[in-house]
């Protein structure tokens, strides 16, 4: 009996690969609206500060998707195989290219599932619709796993991330944890979106599972554009619990990413250790996730899940 082959089209971010192809990145990001030479310069500063013209979103992504494809086939039946396909958001491979993959390789059925746990219908949303054009486009079936955030694994993953960063404190009572997540245009309130109730419910799951009752939640990474964007962003918040409450001792746990990348490593460990610097506050923050081994059981769990239409 021939193998019943399913695609999985395992979708990200993406990045650039180099930093002459930052400006074409930003412009996709733009909408096809190239930036100003000043706002393309802070961009490739940013790049620059992290690690000087690597990209590491790129080859956590790479590892992911490897490791998905080898959980998903180690537990698959003898009749059945798994192809892990990406298809990213801003960079070559884009969504629409895995999918024709896809299709040019033979496969008729097909799950995607997005590197970002929580649902808004401005992330996890737009990939899927930009897949399911193209997979109608191309004559494929698929199906999509569309959140994930209290899946017991991720909870699982996270509890350790946290509780091991609490470890590198004196008195792990005395440390305020916030979650953090990218923010979005404060539009998506009025649209009834999943977005802002999954982070919280991630946050406070991780929270009960650490014991601990001294948390709270804070944005980052806003968009510079001139509406309005979910609010406070965690620098204004780091300011606050330092005037208002004399907090001294901070964890940021970045629930809403998966990986390693600019909104980390620059956005937290450049920035906000900066102002904690500043303010005289010792502030750490957890591990992401990449491939850690639980992370990928809960892609693959979803995955499967999908695949088999529960
Ligand atoms: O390391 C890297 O190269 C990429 C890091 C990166 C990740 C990421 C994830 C999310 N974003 C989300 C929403 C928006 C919205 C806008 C926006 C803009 C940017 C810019 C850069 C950037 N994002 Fe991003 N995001 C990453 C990087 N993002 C660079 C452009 C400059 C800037 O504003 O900083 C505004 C543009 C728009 O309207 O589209 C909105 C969300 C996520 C988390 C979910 C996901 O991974 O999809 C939501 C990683």
């Amino acid at each position: 009996m021939s193998k019943k082959h399913i695609g999985v089209l395992v979708m990200s971010y993406g990045t650039p690969e180099s930093m002459d192809q930052i400006e074409a990145y930003y412009t996709h990001i733009r909408r096809g609206s190239p930036p100003s030479p000043e706002q393309l310069q802070e961009l490739v500063d940013r790049y620059d500060a992290i690690v000087g013209g690597f990209f590491p979103l790129r080859e956590n992504t790479n590892k992911q998707v490897a490791a998905l494809e080898a959980a998903l086939n180690a537990g698959a039946d003898e009749n059945t195989a798994y192809r892990c396909y990406q298809g990213l958001k801003h960079a070559s491979p884009f969504i629409e290219d895995g999918i024709a993959q896809m299709a040019a390789d033979g496969i008729k059925e097909a799950v995607g599932v997005v590197l970002a746990p929580h649902y808004s219908v401005m992330s996890v949303g737009s990939y899927i619709k930009r897949a399911q054009e193209k997979a109608d486009e191309a004559g494929l079936s698929i199906r999509f796993v569309k959140s994930y955030e209290l899946h017991p694994k991720l909870i699982e993953a996270l509890t350790n991330r946290v509780n091991d960063a609490l470890d590198k404190f004196e008195d792990r009572n005395a440390v305020r944890v916030i979650f953090t997540a990218h923010s979005l245009p404060e539009k998506i309130l009025e649209m009834r979106d999943p977005y802002v109730d999954q982070l919280m419910a991630s946050s406070k799951a991780v929270a009960e599972a650490c014991g601990i009752t001294n948390w709270q939640f804070g944005w980052q990474s806003a968009g510079r554009t001139a509406v309005p964007w979910l609010g406070p962003d965690i620098q204004d918040t780091l300011r606050t619990i330092h005037e208002e409450e004399q907090v001294k001792n901070v964890l940021i746990c970045p629930i809403g990413f998966v990986s390693d990348h600019l909104e980390v490593l620059y956005d937290v460990d450049i920035e906000c250790q900066q102002l904690a610097a500043e303010l005289g506050m010792h502030l750490e923050r957890t591990e992401s996730l990449n491939t850690d081994p639980l992370y990928m059981e809960t892609l693959r769990d979803v995955v499967v899940s999908e695949a088999s239409g529960d």
